[in-house]
């Protein structure tokens, strides 16, 4: 881990020492591909922390995960949508995880195949304890399907805080882009600090260094909380 220092980006992590609240920034760079899951029972152990890449197939999830982790092929990536259709884990230090979901929304895929997804994914979310955060991934142009606003909601209910990466921000034009980003915010303003909203390029390499702060703060662990999870054990 390397401290980071950028004024205008800072959040209050649990755990830098106590008595300062200096942003420790993760180095994604370490991210190791670990296990691919057809479903819970198959997934790591549920200890430590993770963050899982959600959204619509073909968003641009995978892509997100190598941009950040500077590693080309650590996600499989592909033009046929629906490639992800497993949950795949990616390790940056002992406990702390990336997670690639599968996408949704893909019309092609059978309906048994969508049932056994939406089953795979509902075990996930809703019982994994490590989970502390979503990166939902959208297409900028096709932003807030109504299974995006499906995870919002479920989000909200359950209090997990939403990251929206809206990729692909080198099809539009600086003013579409911005428009796109006040419009999210605007429809979503109800989740008040649950969510964040960023645009991202994993062509242009745009926005990397905000979302490796927001991953960063999310995957901060309390050390306090882990004291008291071993001491009840
Ligand atoms: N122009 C552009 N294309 C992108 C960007 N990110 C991803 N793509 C392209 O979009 C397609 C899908 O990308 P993936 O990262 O495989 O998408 P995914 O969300 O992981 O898809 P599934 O695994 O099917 O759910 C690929 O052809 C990528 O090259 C981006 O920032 N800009
Ligand atoms: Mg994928």
């Amino acid at each position: 881990m390397w401290h980071y220092n950028q004024s205008n980006l800072t959040y209050n992590l649990t755990h830098s020492s106590k008595n300062t609240m200096e942003p420790v920034l993760i180095n994604f760079q370490k991210a190791k591909y670990l296990i691919s899951a057809p479903s819970i029972k198959q997934c790591p152990a549920d200890t430590g922390v993770e963050v899982a890449f959600a959204g619509r197939s073909n968003a641009g999830k995978s892509s997100a995960l190598n941009t950040l982790a500077l590693q080309g092929k650590l996600a499989r990536t592909s033009k046929t949508p629906g490639r992800t259709q497993l949950i795949n884990f990616f390790e940056i230090d002992p406990g702390v995880r990336i997670v690639d979901l599968p996408g949704y929304g893909f019309a092609k895929v059978p309906d048994r195949v969508k049932r056994e997804w939406q089953k795979n994914m509902n075990e996930y979310l809703e019982l994994r304890k490590s989970l502390k955060a979503l990166v939902l991934v959208m297409d900028i142009r096709h932003p807030l399907t109504e299974f995006d606003l499906m995870m919002c909601e479920w989000a909200q209910d359950c209090q997990m805080p939403i990251h929206i990466l809206l990729t692909k921000s080198d099809k539009l034009k600086k003013g579409p882009r911005q428009n796109t980003m006040f419009a999210v915010k605007k429809q979503l303003a109800h989740m008040g600090e649950l969510l964040t909203v960023q645009t991202f390029s994993s062509l242009k390499k745009e926005g990397t260094d905000t979302l490796r702060l927001q991953l960063s703060h999310f995957l901060a662990q309390d050390p306090e909380a882990g004291e008291d999870s071993q001491a009840e054990q």
